[in-house]
Parts: C-alpha cells; structure tokens; sequence
C-alpha cells in the first residue's frame, strides 16, 4: 500500500480529482484496466451480446489473405507493430498467413499490461518459433514517442484492431492517428478496426449485457479507487448505465448515484458531493460510418486502400498506406 503523499503524486490521483471536480463529472476509460478490469474484460469479449470481438475474429478468419494481399509488400520481410496487442487472438490469424507465405516477421506487440504480453509471446513463440517476438510494455501514449525511435529498414504494418479508437474523442483520435502517420515511413501499412454504426438496440445490448458482466466492468472502476486510492465509495450506491445516440454514433457508459452522497478523497482532504442520479461519465465508445472515418484520417497523409467486413456488416478493418 502506498503512502498518501505516494498516492497524490500519481496520475490517477490527479485524474480522479479534477475529473470529480467538474460538471458533468469524469473519469478517464483508461482507469478500467487494472488486473480485476483486465479479467473482466476478457469476459466481456466472450459475451453473446458483444459481438465487436467475434465480428473482427471473423473478418481475419476470412480475410487474412486479402488483407496481406493488400499490403502489397516490397521485400519478403515485414514488421508488425501492434498498439494494446492484448491476446493477439486475431493478430496470430494474420501471422499465421503471412509465415505460411514462408515471409520473415517480426512482431512488436504493444500493450500496457506486463503479464498479457507475457502470455501472449509465449503463445505467439509456441505456434511459430520462426516469427521473432519483442514484446513492449507501453501505454499508447507512451508507445507513440517511443515509435519513433524504433529504427528499422523493413516494410511496416501497424496495427490497432477492436475498435480502440472508439475510446477517444473525434478531435483526440484525429490526434492519435496523426501520431501514428508520423511514425511511418512511405509504403507501411495500416490496418484499423472500427465498430460501425448499426441497429442502436444492438449497441445498448453491447454495453448493458444481459448477463451484467459490462455493468461490473464500469463498477469496478469504484472497487479501483478504493483500492488504489483508499476512497470508500459503496458500489450499491452506484447505477451502471449505457446510452447510444444514433446521429452522432456516439455511445456513452455512465455510473449515476442512486441518491445525495459524499465521498472522501484523503489523498487532497476533499470531500465531493454527488447529487440524487449525478452522473460520472466513465467511457464513450465511438461507433463510425464513411464519413467520420474521412473525417478523422484526412489530412494525415494516409491514404485509405480498403476495407475488410464481417458478414453482418457490423464491423471494419480499414488498410490505409503512407505516402
Ligand atoms: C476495448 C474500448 C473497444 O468500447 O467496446 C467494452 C471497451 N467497454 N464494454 C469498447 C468496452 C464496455 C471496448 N474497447
């Protein structure tokens, strides 16, 4: 356990405060994953009412080919450089392909959590010890300086799938892409998975499971400050909630207060209100059509090749290349 000076250095610390201090209340989604959000998470991606992860697995199941067809590569080697790589359950899909074409890879899976890149290298060197593995323990933020000095001669092909993009903003993702574009070298590959705009009642099933699992999920986030911060916030005092707007595409997670309370925040001596159904905005997942995706990527000099789709039409991996 940390100090209370320890705990007010750190960044969630800082986060959580000027986040509760605002109207309307806010908390990064970045603060799910600790390792009880991580497992949770992975429960999600196997629920029946979220279909994101089952949707992109099909596309790479289907699609592996075209998609390394596309990538019209120059030389018989290439780089995968893959943001939040997590399991890499659709990644070795395309690995797969791409050793079975006898090309020399060599992945580079990004991901914050130590103990999941861990796993999945030793996954990826079991099924092919012929692909080399270096793994980096990294936050996106963080993985966007250090690509930059990440030299190589190789032909390259970023990857950021499970439509992770969809936790920022429209100005912030334009942002996070154009770091990502200036980070490649003329010819390398990128490849992004983006949930589509669909049925809303699809959406809200997606972020309010009927098994609760979402709901523990935004929850936990509560459990985490506890934890981590030593707040004593009651998570029966709390109300997961999920919206979708179906103009702007824009879904939102919520935790609202089921009434008037106050919680402690010892590390600053704070006490903050919350009134009778306040809210805290804990996540937005951005749900895309054509042309918010030239919206976001104009002006980057990636120029847009293809899409790939499931076959309900409910997800895309769109193949963009540096010029
Ligand atoms: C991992 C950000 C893609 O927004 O769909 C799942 C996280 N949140 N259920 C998403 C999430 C609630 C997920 N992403």
């Amino acid at each position: 356990m940390k100090t209370i000076e320890e705990i007010a250095n750190t960044r969630f610390a800082k986060d959580v405060e000027r986040g509760l201090s605002l109207n309307p209340k806010r908390i990064s989604s970045k603060y799910f994953y600790d390792k009880k959000g991580d497992e949770i998470f992975q429960k999600i991606m196997r629920l029946d009412d979220y279909y994101l992860t089952r949707a992109e697995f099909e596309i790479f199941l289907n699609h592996s080919s075209a998609i390394v067809d596309s990538l019209e590569l120059k030389s018989n080697q290439i780089e995968i450089i893959e943001l939040g790589a997590g399991d890499a359950t659709k990644t070795l899909l395309l690995i797969k392909e791409l050793s079975e074409r006898g090309l020399t890879v060599i992945y580079k899976p990004i991901d914050i959590s130590a103990s999941v890149l861990q796993t999945t290298t030793s996954k990826i060197s079991k099924h092919f010890p012929e692909v080399t593995v270096e793994p980096i323990t990294a936050s996106y933020e963080d993985a966007l300086g250090l690509l930059q000095k990440i030299p190589s001669q190789s032909q390259k092909l970023f990857l950021f799938l499970g439509s992770n993009l969809g936790n920022l903003n429209s100005e912030e993702a334009h942002e996070f892409v154009l770091g990502i574009a200036q980070s490649m070298a003329k010819d390398d590959c990128f490849l992004i998975g983006l949930d589509k705009m669909k049925n809303p009642e699809v959406i809200l099933r997606a972020y309010n499971d009927s098994e609760g699992v979402t709901s523990e999920f935004n929850l936990n986030l509560l459990d985490r400050m506890n934890r981590e911060l030593g707040t004593s916030f009651d998570r029966s005092l709390f109300k997961h909630i999920a919206t979708y707007d179906p103009g702007t595409g824009t879904a939102k997670s919520f935790l609202v207060s089921k009434k008037r309370q106050s919680v402690h925040l010892p590390w600053c001596g704070r006490d903050i209100i919350l009134e009778k159904f306040e809210s805290i905005h804990t996540e937005i997942s951005q749900k895309y059509n054509e042309v918010l995706v030239e919206e976001i990527f104009a002006h980057t000099g990636l120029k847009r090749m293809k899409y790939f789709e499931d076959s309900n039409e409910y997800f895309r991996d769109y193949l963009f290349v540096k010029q």
